[in-house]
Order: structure tokens, then C-alpha cells, then sequence
């Protein structure tokens, strides 16, 4: 799945690691920013690997998402290879809860960064990529500001509620 001039490309070790991707895949369209989605793994297929952190900035990807699990190579290794800031996800595993992957990606060598978020947190990826982008965008700036509004009216929503309930009557129609 491929938008018209992806700024943004999100890539992944395996379809297993899509579930995951998606919610970064999800908020670049809430922001209309296209996005390029590609499977590369990096042990399975190293040469697309190569050819596709080399080619992408030459495509006019901004930033790149990659999200893997377990021995995860996928972010450090592409982030070898481009000149574009990179973002890794740490993908959740089933038998080391994505610890794992977390380890693997966040540990870079100095001079090769990847910015990695949370275990699981694509979301936070795709924020972060649009945030890049929104440093030299003015339009894409704004939508940040309003998004960020809309999360804090939605914590004074709930503190209305909280007040208006109590504590107990709002766990109660939590559950
Ligand atoms: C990694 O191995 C992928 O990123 C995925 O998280 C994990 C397992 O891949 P599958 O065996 O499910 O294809 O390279």
C-alpha cells in the first residue's frame, strides 16, 4: 500500500510486526500525511534492505519508521545506510515480551542513531516522524498544536466526569 509522494516510509521485519504498525500507518492518515508501507527484513532479504534504505531519500521519503522484533536489525542497519532520521519500534515477542527487540534497537553504536519509542508504541513513531516533518511545515505545525489540544480536553473531559461521578461510579462504568 503506497500513497501518491510518501514523505514518510514504514517498513517491517515481517507481516506479523503489521498488527503493530499499523496504529503508526493509522495516525500519519489522521494528519494526511502519505506514507510508503513495505515488508524488508533484514535477515531474510538483506539486499532489499540495502536498495531500499539507499533509495529512499532519492524517492523523497523524509523519515523512515522501521519496526521489528526479536533480534531486530532491521532499524539499526537501515539507519547504516540512509541519511534519513530513522525511527525503530520495538515489536512485543512471545517469549521475551519484546524486551528483545527493545534492547537490540535502542542500543545503537555512537554516530548511527535510531530514535526509538516505546515497546509496541508505533503510534508514538508515527507522531514523532510527523513532528520532523512539522519543523519545516508550517500547516503540519498547527495540526501538532491541535492535536495536542484535543488530548488535553480530552483529560478535562474526564476529569468532569470524575468530579461529577466520584471515583467509585466512574471505575464502576470503566469496567
Ligand atoms: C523479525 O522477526 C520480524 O520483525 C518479526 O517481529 C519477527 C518474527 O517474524 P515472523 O517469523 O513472524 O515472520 O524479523
Amino acid at each position: 500500500m503506497t500513497n501518491n509522494n510518501p514523505q514518510i516510509g514504514i517498513i517491517m521485519g515481517s507481516d506479523s510486526d503489521l498488527p503493530t504498525m499499523k496504529d503508526a500507518i493509522a495516525i500519519c492518515a489522521e494528519f494526511g500525511i502519505a506514507t510508503e508501507i513495505a515488508i524488508v527484513s533484514a535477515h531474510r532479504t538483506p539486499q532489499r534492505m540495502v536498495e531500499y534504505a539507499q533509495q529512499a531519500h532519492h524517492r523523497g521519503i523524509k523519515v523512515i519508521i522501521a519496526g521489528a522484533g526479536g533480534a531486530a536489525h532491521l532499524p539499526g542497519m537501515v539507519a547504516s545506510l540512509t541519511p534519513l532520521p530513522v525511527i525503530g519500534v520495538p515489536v512485543a515477542t512471545r517469549n521475551l515480551q519484546g524486551v528483545d527487540s527493545l534492547y537490540s534497537i535502542v542500543q545503537m553504536p555512537a554516530g548511527i542513531p535510531v530514535a526509538t519509542v516505546a515497546i509496541g508504541n508505533a503510534k508514538n513513531a508515527g507522531l514523532l516522524a510527523i513532528q520532523i516533518l512539522a519543523s519545516h511545515q508550517p500547516n503540519l505545525l498547527q495540526q501538532v498544536q491541535n492535536y495536542r489540544q484535543t488530548l488535553a480536553q480530552s483529560v478535562m473531559d474526564k476529569q468532569e466526569v470524575l468530579d461529577t461521578l466520584g471515583y467509585e461510579e466512574y471505575l464502576a462504568q470503566k469496567l
